[in-house]
């Protein structure tokens, strides 16, 4: 009897269900012209499950580029919130529709609206036909099917903590910036609704939801089901579709929306060292002073929060860090050619007579709340603090005057930007419970204002419901405004924990808080490929970990793969182990030395690959199916990565771990260290004893490189060399970027060099010739250039016509090219 009640309870909710239809939008009128689509929608039938449906919209599907559709649909008054063009541009068209790669298709008037989007050989990238589409005042759903005929390989949707390649068999991926430490499967500290589709075939497209409030990507795909959702509860949708078809060119189609990233000064890639817990200047002084004595590189120390005075942002602590004592260690660093980095949170302690508090009071910038004028209070470390509004322009001169006045006295290389998600200790507010802005639907487990301000607080550009996700971005555009004012022409150098889209045109990233764990060390590899697909390519993660005690065999381990970083920092919590390169013991300290050399070495390579991010837009580790994208057993690949296009990197990620199992994609492949060949297109298993890791360098590669030094001031006048990776027809290439390494014009105003190297073969003889594009810095010379892959012994060798000496080592050949002047042409002749 129970059963049967139970059953007809079933039915009726099922009929209950039947009977609410959704949303039905008609085209109420649409005109096609050559670079955009307009029209007005109308809500013809059926209403969302919560509240107001926006009945009229209004829709442009734009030909922005020839390689990128832009949607965005809102209310046809266009009073409703979206995100500011100084955040990401609006739409722009400059693009036709009988030139683009993409084939748009919306029904005719009276017909229920839908888009599609193909490609012109009609693979369909984007269908919403018959999937939900709903546009409530806090509830907006567009959906699309995954229009592969496999299981979708989606990548992006940050900032997480997760496998590389995203599960899209029945997932919510919730975006919406809160210090969840580095917690799996929950949204993190950035805000970035980017992903990447791969398919089987090779290709790949991209989608952007540009949206500012809190965000829900629901995907599943299994028997009966097949469909994206992209849930918002607030603004509009803004959708741009990127066509590839090279996951490559997808990343920089979206850079050239979002924004490319900041150039980075060279001694930034430099090795940089950080704990909490350096309480004092002297303990501070001493971890320099033990890299130096264990011959460890070191280009930058940090501080942490123990550097302040009560916690309070421009401040040193007048007796651990007694001030005379930090401006000489900052002095003495710098004529070394290291620097200092301190971190610096966006909570103002509320304080009589500090000056920071008070003058933002008088000028008005902090953040109101609800009623627009009384600053909204929380609590961060210092204790109660209020927060300045960067949406807010007046704060930017104020913040600007901030870091300057301090900077006079202390010059600080760069700020370490944290906190700024927000993160505060009490949720909304601490005294009061005041109202706020409700909500009928939220992604599954999220609280808007967990550790947050209030959603009712009340900014220059918008509430905090609708724009808090970009508050970090903009604290880091006032930042880096202040920084450039102190010194107008070098690089800034700002790693920000929170982020937006677009971000990287101002700051660089830090994977947060992550743990002293194998897990965490494996994750970070995924961490850093997505954001350097978000356009943040200086990124790593706390090297050895940051909770928790770590290890030596963690941390030497840590060390191996975090020389790999593009941001290469070793970090760890108050409290913990001290784990700097050197306090495990003379075998660790080894293997720490060898990995942070061998980096150093390569940091030409790297930052040749940070221009071209800059420049084009690109990422300067990748994951192996950007560079093999028919190579499908590598789309679910990341305990692997490659840095540029040339190296292939496979670390150990396990305790006790003697053997990694790599995937080898085609072609040919040599051992980086000692040029023995393998060949490609296989797995393979990789000894692994804790002295190692494995590196594989791709032939057809020419990888630019220089000897090391304890840091990049002291490297930049030794030699250069090159390492020439011959491909299966004796051919490689490859290219050399230099310049200052600091000025922020010297792209703009050609003070750089660039060096494009070509080797070839032909009969019984390869020749390597440079070709130098530009010469506009003049440093460098090149010491010797390595060739691996050569068919048989060589037997001569000329630079430039002249006999040239030449040692075989192992599987190398490597000539001497007598510390000619890198931007002079070359020519290396090797007969066989
Ligand atoms: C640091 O060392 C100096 C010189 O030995 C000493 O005068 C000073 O008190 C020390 N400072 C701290 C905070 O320990
Ligand atoms: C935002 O700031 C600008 C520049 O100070 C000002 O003109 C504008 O009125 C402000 N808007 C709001 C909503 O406060
Ligand atoms: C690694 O080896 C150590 C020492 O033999 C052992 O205590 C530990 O349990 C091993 N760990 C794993 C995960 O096997
Ligand atoms: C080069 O290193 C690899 C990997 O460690 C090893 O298997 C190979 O035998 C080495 N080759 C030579 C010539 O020593
Ligand atoms: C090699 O020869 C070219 C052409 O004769 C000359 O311009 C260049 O300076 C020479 N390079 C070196 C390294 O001597
Ligand atoms: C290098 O090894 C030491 C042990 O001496 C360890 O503490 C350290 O974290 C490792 N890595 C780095 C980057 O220092």
């Amino acid at each position: 009897m129970q059963r049967d009640l139970f059953a007809l309870a079933i039915l009726l909710a099922i009929i209950i269900t039947a009977g609410c239809q959704l949303p039905v939008y008609t085209v109420k009128s649409i005109s096609r012209g050559q670079t955009a689509i307009n029209g007005n929608l109308e809500l013809t039938s059926g209403k969302g499950p919560y509240g107001a449906d926006v009945r009229n919209l209004k829709f442009v599907v734009a030909y922005e580029k020839d390689d990128r559709v832009r949607i965005v649909i809102g209310d046809s008054e266009e009073k409703r919130w979206r995100v500011p063009d100084y955040v990401i541009p609006g739409l722009k068209v400059q693009g036709r529709a009988d030139q683009s790669n993409l084939v748009v298709e919306i029904p005719d008037q009276g017909k229920q609206f839908n888009i599609k989007i193909s490609r012109r050989n009609g693979q369909v990238l984007f269908d919403t036909t018959g999937k939900d589409f709903v546009f409530e005042d806090q509830y907006l759903v567009l959906s699309t099917a995954f229009t592969s005929p496999h299981e979708p390989n989606i990548y992006g949707l940050g900032e997480r903590v997760n496998a590389l390649r995203l599960d899209p068999r029945d997932n919510h991926y919730t975006i919406w910036p809160q210090d969840n430490g580095n917690l799996e499967n929950f949204n993190l500290y950035g805000h970035h609704p980017f992903y990447l589709d791969q398919r089987n075939d090779g290709t790949a497209h991209g989608l952007f939801f540009l949206n500012s409030n809190a965000l829900e990507f629901n995907m599943k795909y299994n028997k009966n089901e097949n469909r994206l959702q992209i849930r918002a509860i607030g603004g509009i949708m803004d959708l741009t579709i990127f066509a590839g078809p090279h996951p490559q060119q997808v990343v920089q189609q979206y850079h050239d929306l979002i924004g490319r990233p900041a150039f980075v000064p060279y001694w930034s890639l430099g090795f940089h060292q950080c704990k909490w817990g350096y309480d004092n200047i002297n303990n501070t002084i001493a971890v320099v002073e033990n890299y130096k004595k264990n011959d460890l590189p070191l280009d930058t120390i940090w501080n942490d929060i123990d550097y302040m005075q009560d916690l309070k942002d421009f401040t040193f602590h007048n007796k651990n860090f007694e001030h005379e004592r930090v401006k000489k260690f900052i002095s003495d660093l710098h004529a070394n050619g290291q620097h200092y980095i301190v971190i610096v949170d966006p909570g103002i302690k509320v304080e009589k007579d500090y000056a920071p508090y008070e003058i933002g009071l008088q000028k008005g910038v902090y953040i109101f709340k609800e009623d627009g004028k009384t600053p909204i209070k929380n609590k961060v470390w210092p204790g109660i603090t209020v927060f300045p509004d960067f949406t807010n322009p007046k704060s930017h001169e104020y913040w600007s005057d901030l870091i300057n006045e301090w900077l006079d006295e202390f010059p600080l290389d760069g700020i370490w930007i944290d906190m700024n998600e927000l993160a505060t200790f009490c949720d909304g507010e601490c005294e009061s419970d005041a109202n706020d802005i409700s909500t009928p639907y939220l992604p599954p487990g999220l609280k808007l204002n967990k550790q947050q301000l209030n959603m009712n607080s009340v900014m220059n550009a918008s509430t905090w419901y609708n724009a808090h996700s970009f508050y970090a971005f903009m604290e880091g555009y006032a930042t880096r405004k202040a920084l450039l004012r102190k010194y107008p022409n070098k690089r800034p150098v700002i790693i920000s924990r929170s982020s937006f889209a677009g971000t990287g045109r101002y700051n660089s990233h830090w994977l947060g808080d992550n743990d002293a764990t194998y897990r965490s060390m494996h994750l970070s590899i995924p961490g850093m490929l997505t954001f350097n697909m978000f356009g943040i390519p200086l990124v790593g993660a706390d090297i050895c970990g940051f909770n928790g005690d770590t290890n030596a065999q963690l941390c030497a381990r840590w060390t191996q793969l975090g020389s790999f970083y593009p941001f290469s920092r070793n970090h760890n919590s108050i409290g913990k182990i001290p784990q700097e390169s050197y306090v495990f013991g003379p075998r660790i300290t080894d293997i720490n030395r060898s990995a942070l050399k061998n980096r150093y070495q390569l940091l030409p390579y790297y930052y040749t690959l940070f221009y071209k991010a800059h420049v084009e837009g690109s990422t300067v580790v990748r994951p192996l199916f950007f560079e093999f994208p028919t190579v499908v057993d590598s789309f679910v690949v990341d305990t692997q990565f490659m840095v540029g296009s040339a190296l292939l990197v496979s670390p150990a990620l396990e305790e006790n771990q003697t053997v990694v199992d790599a995937l080898i994609p085609p072609g040919r492949w040599f051992d980086y260290y000692n040029g023995t060949e393998i060949s490609g297109n296989r797995r393979l298993k990789l000894f692994t004893p804790l002295e190692k890791i494995h590196v594989h360098v791709r032939g057809g590669a020419i990888v630019p490189r220089q000897q090391d030094a304890l840091n990049t001031a002291q490297q930049k006048k030794l030699p250069h060399n090159l390492l020439v990776a011959l491909d299966e027809n004796g051919n490689a290439g490859g290219e050399l970027y230099l310049d200052d390494g600091e000025s922020v014009d010297a792209v703009s105003t050609g003070r750089y060099t660039l060096i494009k190297y070509k080797a070839s073969f032909d009969q019984s003889r390869y020749t390597l010739e440079s070709h130098v594009d530009r010469a506009g810095y003049d440093n460098g010379v090149l010491g010797y250039v390595s060739f691996v892959g050569l068919k048989s012994k060589a037997t001569k060798v000329t630079v430039n016509g002249s006999a040239a000496k030449f040692r075989v080592e192992e599987d190398k050949l490597t000539v001497d090219c007598g510390n000619s002047k890198l931007t002079k042409d070359l020519k290396i002749v090797v007969s066989l």
